[in-house]
């Protein structure tokens, strides 16, 4: 299969339609049926005591979006023990890092559900083990439904930053120097999914190594 691999920043690899449209069918159906689990989506309270402006879901472990902590239960909403991280998306996941000469282990999948109003404030993901993080063991992601409007930024808050367009079936691999880079989507573009997945939304999927 060719496919293009766009090098953004060392270490943060674009891969655009990544996924075949039948892949895609397939993550969605798979995003919304968990999603209807017990400890399936749920709105967030953020540290500050807003709602988040998203829904997530962790599969494998939880992230507890008040304590910045990974656990087997959500402490923070219902107490539900966290659902399993499905053996294929982890395969999924596996290949889509080796792709760019990567190696990931995943245990956790964490899944935005975004409304065309969904927004997330830059941000770095820095709760994984401190050694899978010095090793810059990448996260994986992929982007379902809208384009989402992408920011990314350098490890320093104040640092400038890049936008870039996240559509339907891109992935994109963020390791090395680039895995604590500060991120955050700025906003969901309205009717820009493929009509066939039905998606009002967007569904961001990011696998991590703990
Ligand atoms: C760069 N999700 O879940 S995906 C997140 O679209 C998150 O839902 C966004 O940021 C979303 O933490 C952005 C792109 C992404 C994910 C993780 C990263 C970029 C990243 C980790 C390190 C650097
Ligand atoms: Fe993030």
């Amino acid at each position: 299969m060719q496919f293009t691999k766009l090098e953004i920043y060392p270490g943060a690899f674009h891969l655009p339609d990544y996924l075949a449209l039948e892949e895609q069918e397939y993550l969605t159906r798979k995003c919304r049926e968990l999603g209807c689990q017990p400890a399936g989506f749920y709105t967030p309270v953020a540290r500050t005591g807003a709602y988040m402006q998203v829904r997530m879901m962790c599969l494998g472990l939880h992230w507890n979006p008040k304590t910045y902590k990974y656990e087997k239960t959500r402490s923070d909403h219902d107490n539900l023990p966290v659902q399993e991280l499905p053996e294929d998306l982890k395969q999924l996941a596996v290949r889509i890092a080796r792709e760019v000469n990567m190696t990931i282990e995943p245990d956790i999948c964490l899944v935005n559900d975004y409304t065309e109003s969904g927004k997330l404030g830059l941000h770095k993901d820095k709760d994984e083990r401190p050694e899978t993080l010095m090793a810059g063991i990448p996260v994986v992601s992929i982007s379902l439904g809208n384009t989402a409007e992408f920011v990314f930024g350098g490890t320093l808050r104040k640092d400038a930053t890049k936008t870039l367009l996240l559509k339907s079936g891109d992935a994109f691999v963020f390791g090395g120097p680039s895995r604590l880079r500060y991120h955050g989507i700025a906003s969901i573009l309205p009717d820009t999914a493929p009509p066939e997945l039905k998606m009002k939304g967007r569904f961001s999927l990011t696998f991590r190594q703990y």
